[in-house]
């Protein structure tokens, strides 16, 4: 019974390194083995060790996934580096249920967010410390790490949004961030 009390929140953001403290958290790791299909350069991606952490999430799931109406809070942190020219990043995916939304915030470090429609138009804003994005529904995201260090970045989604990886994973985006000249670049790749 709560009435009247007045209580800590189970989860907290440490401000020092913006881990997620509390109960319960969920963890993941993407090590470049199990996603090394993402990037364009399959000999470079097998030449770096296959246990090479490129990003990990944390996530605060307060309902059950599917719930309506609830939310998910989650940090993700893509690590610096690059598969031949092509900058780490996430996998990438829209929502399983499309017309839901999602709000992205950059903690730390220099990125892109990319971004395409679903007339495969794909584009990117520019992630830092204090960068606030808005992912419209039908849009599928992903983020890339541009800089030396590890790229942070806070989410927050609908709970019944779900995740729809497979189109992606078959399609990709119509664009690759490729660094050229030691800038990154958004270069035509499209496979659909
Ligand atoms: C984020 C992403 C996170 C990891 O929490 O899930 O950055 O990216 P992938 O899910 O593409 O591997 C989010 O967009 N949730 O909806
Ligand atoms: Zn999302």
């Amino acid at each position: 019974m709560t009435h009247l009390k007045l209580i800590k929140s189970p989860v907290e953001i440490k401000l020092t390194d913006f881990t997620l403290n509390g109960d319960p958290i969920l963890f993941q790791r993407r090590i470049l083995s199990e996603i090394s299909d993402i990037f364009l350069d399959h000999q470079a991606a097998g030449m770096l060790p296959a246990d090479t952490i490129v990003y990990t999430v944390q996530s605060w799931l307060p309902v059950p996934e599917g719930t309506t109406g609830g939310l998910f809070y989650g940090t993700s942190t893509v690590m610096p580096g690059k598969v031949g020219n092509e900058y780490f990043m996430t996998k990438g995916h829209s929502h399983a249920k499309s017309d839901r939304a999602e709000f992205y915030w950059g903690i730390q470090g220099q990125g892109i967010l990319m971004l395409m429609d679903r007339q495969r138009n794909t584009w990117g804003e520019e992630v830092f410390p204090g960068s606030l994005h808005y992912i419209g529904s039908n849009i599928a995201h992903r983020l890339v790490n541009i800089s030396d260090e590890n790229l942070i970045v806070g989410a927050c989604w609908p709970s019944d949004a779900g995740h729809n990886y497979e189109e992606i994973a078959k399609y990709g985006f119509s664009a690759r961030l490729i660094e050229i000249d030691g800038k990154p670049i958004l270069v035509p790749d499209n496979k659909k």
